[in-house]
């Protein structure tokens, strides 16, 4: 089979469709060519991500670039989807309601490929972070565990670890909507904030396909806080967190003498100051990661343990630099506006707030209140530095700026000691980066090229 390029015969693509040639559909290439099982390539842009790669490892494969024509995937009998195309567009639909068609994305594909034990982690901010305290305290526990999915790498990817003890997969909303058969011993939805709403329309659609990681749980942990996960349908046996004073076998916190402890029902269990993770959201955060761990039997002495040394995530609420007492935290991954809440309300006051880039949906109007308790300056650029700084307009004062170095450099103007400079953009990077990482460095390089 020669290398087909740009056009094809409808009539003429194979049965076994892959659709998206990034990291997911690479990963579902190498998955299905171990089985010796036959499929076409489609990407819609003409030079997706992976080509090369996949061209050296898949010489005689087939693959078709450009826009899909309509009827394009009628005659396959599966259509595997990655996470950053939407299953709902007219092509795949069609393709769909043609008999005996499955459309199914990479994580369906490793649910039916494993009986492994899996960790399955959702939420709409935290959840990198829980995944990896939670695989870290496994490791710890000697289990030998592997994480990936949305946190990469790819799912599927986990199953070349013969040793594997225990899966701890992060998934998306993009990959919970294309799963149907996941039986996770243990799922969990950390929290419902708005998210992608873009692709999924309103929050309510969007918290229901969250709530599909609880079918078929044997255990499913919930924040018993969260307005939305507490009225998700759950299944098999439940654990809660939350920070309030847990009743027996919850997890939760006591607050006594002007100290907090983490505690699973009325055992306390560590003091909240010992904590790796500070703010609230490391509080939550962390009480996830010991639910899920007890549901899986972990020891808890590791749990704590891990608890107290885990190194926060890059990008991820990461200390950059501190000079004459301003210190300049990366959070380049809060790539939605709940993020950004929650880091704000993490660091607490003194903040000048970097943000923009592009908006995903969400409410401006909390993030406005959330801005005017702890900011005290953002400083906005990206495409949608306008529709900020229209929203935001009177929480506190706001500037606009053309680049990364700009803002640092106003921030730096700005800042006195005491002062936090918060790079947590409440929106995606591609208008300006290829993702949250590169937006990440450039924040890093602009701030220690300015303190040198
Ligand atoms: N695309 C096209 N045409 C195509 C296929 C893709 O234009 O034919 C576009 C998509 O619209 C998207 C981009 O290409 O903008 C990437 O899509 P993809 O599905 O090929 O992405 P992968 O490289 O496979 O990466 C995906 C996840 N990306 C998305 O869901 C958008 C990665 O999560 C994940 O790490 C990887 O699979 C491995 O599992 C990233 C992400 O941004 C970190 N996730 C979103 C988030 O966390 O908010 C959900």
């Amino acid at each position: 089979m020669g290398l087909a390029l740009q056009k094809y015969d409808v009539d003429n693509v194979g049965e076994i469709v892959v659709i998206g040639l990034g990291e997911t559909g690479l990963s579902v290439a190498q998955h299905l060519s171990k089985q010796n099982i036959a499929f076409s390539m489609f990407d819609t842009r003409p030079s997706p991500p992976q080509l090369s790669i996949f061209k050296q490892h898949f010489p005689g494969a087939t693959i078709h670039l450009g826009e899909f024509v309509p009827g394009a995937f009628t005659q396959a009998t599966q259509v595997i989807v990655s996470p950053g195309l939407d299953i709902n567009q007219d092509v795949i639909r069609e393709a769909v309601a043609a008999d005996g068609c499955e459309c199914i994305g990479d994580i369906e594909l490793f649910s039916r490929s494993t009986t492994k034990p899996i960790v399955a982690i959702t939420g709409s901010n935290g959840k990198s972070t829980v995944t990896s305290l939670l695989t870290e305290m496994a490791k710890l526990a000697n289990v030998s565990a592997y994480a990936g999915g949305n946190l990469g790498p790819p799912a599927l990817d986990l199953l070349n670890h013969d040793d594997a003890e225990l899966f701890v997969l992060e998934l998306s909303s993009f990959q919970l909507e294309s799963t149907q058969s996941l039986q996770a011993d243990v799922s969990v939805v950390l929290n419902i904030s708005p998210d992608h709403l873009d692709r999924h329309g309103d929050v309510d659609s969007y918290a229901q396909i969250k709530e599909h990681i609880y079918s078929n749980a044997k255990i499913s942990v919930i924040n018993r806080d969260d307005e939305y996960v507490s009225h998700m349908k759950t299944s098999g046996g439940v654990v809660s967190f939350g920070l309030g004073q847990p009743a027996e076998g919850e997890f939760g916190v006591i607050n006594e003498n002007k100290c907090s402890f983490l505690a699973l029902g009325e055992e306390r269990l560590l003091s909240v100051s010992e904590l790796a993770l500070q703010g609230e959201s490391g509080v939550l955060n962390s009480l996830a990661a010991l639910a899920i761990g007890y549901a899986l039997k972990l020891p808890m002495q590791k749990m704590l343990s891990k608890l107290k040394n885990f190194e926060s995530l890059p990008h991820r609420l990461a200390l950059v630099a501190e000079k004459n007492g301003v210190y300049w935290v990366n959070d380049s991954k809060g790539t939605n506006i709940g993020a950004t809440i929650s880091s704000l309300r993490s660091l607490n006051k003194n903040i000048i707030l970097i943000a923009g880039g592009v908006l995903k949906g969400g409410n401006l109007t909390l993030l406005k209140e959330t801005v005017a308790k702890h900011a005290k300056h953002v400083i906005l650029l990206g495409q949608d530095a306008n529709i900020l700084q229209h929203e935001l307009e009177g929480a506190v004062p706001l500037d606009l700026v053309k680049s990364m170095s700009e803002a640092v450099e106003l921030a730096h103007k700005n800042a006195i000691a005491g002062d936090q400079v918060l790079l947590s953009p409440a929106c995606a990077s591609f208008d300006m980066y290829k993702n949250y990482i590169e937006r990440g460095h450039d924040y890093e390089n602009c701030v220690q090229g300015l303190l040198l």
